[in-house]
C-alpha cells in the first residue's frame, strides 16, 4: 500500500492502467476465446474474489484459466507458489513489466494475461466481471445466470457505484486514512450505506430480488470480510456484519452457494491483510478470532 496516493489524509485509488477489453467479436484485438486468456488472483483480495465467483458460476472454468498467488506481499509484489506453469512468471511484476517496461504503478490482482500476444490485457476489476458475463456467453455453462440483465443494468451500475464508493472502497478509505476526519467521513458513510442495505434486503431475498446478480457478488465480497478484518484492522467498528440480521444471513446464504463459499478462504483473507499491510498493524500478529458461524442456517429462502 505505500505507493497509494494519500492527499490531506484521504486514501485514493490508483487508476486502473490495463483497461484493453476482451470481446465476442474481437474488435478491439482480444476476441474471447477459450483456453486464451489467464486470470491472476488472490483469495485475500475483494477485488479478484469477484471474478472468481462470476467464473465459478457461470461455469468459465475452463474457458478461462486461473493462477493464484500467495496471500502475503512483500516489496516486490505478489509472488505465484512455484512459479506460474503457463507463463512461467514467479512475480506478477514480470506480467506487468513484460507488457510495459516503463510501468511504475502497483501490480495489482485481478488481472488478464492473454497467452497469445503475451501481454497483460487488463486489470480493471470492474469491467473484469462483466466481460465474463456479456462478452464470454458462448461458454457459459447451460442454465447459467443472467447476473448483468440487460434490464436491469442501470439499475444495478447505480447501486454498484454507491456501494463501490461507500462500502468495497469505503473500508479502504477508512483503514488507510491518516486523518481524523478523513476516517470519520469514511466509516459514517459506509454505515449509512450498510443500514440502508440492512432494510432493502428485510424484503427480497437478494439486492435485486429473488436471483443473485452482479450486485451481490459486489456486495458480498466485502461483507465476507468485514468482522475477520475490517471490524478491527480497518476500525470499521460501529457495527459488526453479524450485528445486521438481515445482512448478516443474506451474507450466509451467498456462502452456503459454492461460487462464493468455495472462493472465500478465511485464512489467505486474515493472513493477507494482517501480514501485508504492515503500516497499520506494525507486528504482524493475526488474530484469532472472529470465530463466527458461516454455515449456520440462514432461512432466507421464505
Ligand atoms: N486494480 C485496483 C484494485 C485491485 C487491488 O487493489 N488489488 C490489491 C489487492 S486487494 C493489490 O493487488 N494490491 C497490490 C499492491 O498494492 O501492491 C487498484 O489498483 O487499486
Amino acid at each position: 500500500m505505500t505507493a497509494q496516493e494519500v492527499e490531506s489524509g484521504r486514501f485514493v485509488r490508483q487508476a486502473n492502467r490495463f483497461t484493453e477489453r476482451i470481446t465476442a467479436d474481437g474488435a478491439g484485438g482480444f476476441p474471447a476465446e477459450p483456453g486464451r486468456y489467464r486470470l491472476f488472483v488472490s483469495y485475500a483480495c475483494p477485488w479478484a474474489q469477484r471474478s472468481m465467483i462470476v467464473r465459478r458460476l457461470l461455469g468459465l472454468e475452463d474457458v478461462i484459466g486461473l493462477a493464484v498467488v500467495d496471500p502475503i506481499r512483500d516489496e516486490r509484489g505478489w509472488r505465484i507458489p512455484g512459479r506460474d506453469p503457463v507463463t512461467g512468471a514467479e512475480f506478477l511484476s514480470e506480467l506487468y513489466l513484460d507488457t510495459d517496461p516503463s510501468f511504475e504503478g502497483r501490480y495489482t490482482v485481478p488481472c488478464i494475461w492473454d497467452t497469445r500476444t503475451k501481454r497483460l490485457v487488463t486489470n480493471d476489476f470492474p469491467n473484469i466481471t462483466t466481460t465474463m458475463e456479456t462478452e464470454f456467453t458462448a461458454y457459459h455453462r447451460p442454465g447459467a445466470p443472467d447476473l448483468y440483465p440487460e434490464a436491469l443494468r442501470p439499475e444495478i451500475d447505480e447501486l454498484n457505484g454507491v456501494v463501490y464508493t461507500t462500502v468495497n472502497n469505503g473500508v479502504y478509505k477508512a483503514g488507510f486514512a491518516t486523518a481524523q476526519a478523513a476516517y470519520d467521513e469514511a466509516v459514517d458513510a459506509l454505515f449509512r450505506t450498510l443500514d440502508d442495505l440492512e432494510e432493502r434486503l428485510s424484503g427480497r431475498r437478494y439486492l435485486f430480488g429473488d436471483r443473485i446478480t452482479e450486485a451481490d457478488v459486489r456486495l458480498y465480497t466485502t461483507l465476507a470480510r468485514f468482522d475477520a478484518v475490517y471490524y478491527s484492522h480497518f476500525k470499521c467498528n460501529l457495527r459488526r456484519l453479524v450485528d445486521y440480521p438481515n445482512l448478516w444471513a443474506y451474507a450466509r446464504d451467498l456462502y452456503s452457494v459454492p461460487a462464493f463459499g468455495d472462493t472465500t478462504d478465511f485464512d489467505h483473507i486474515k493472513r493477507h491483510y494482517y501480514v501485508t499491510h504492515r503500516h497499520i498493524n506494525p507486528t504482524g500478529i493475526v488474530p484469532k478470532g472472529p470465530l463466527v458461524g458461516w454455515a449456520t442456517p440462514h432461512n432466507r429462502e421464505r
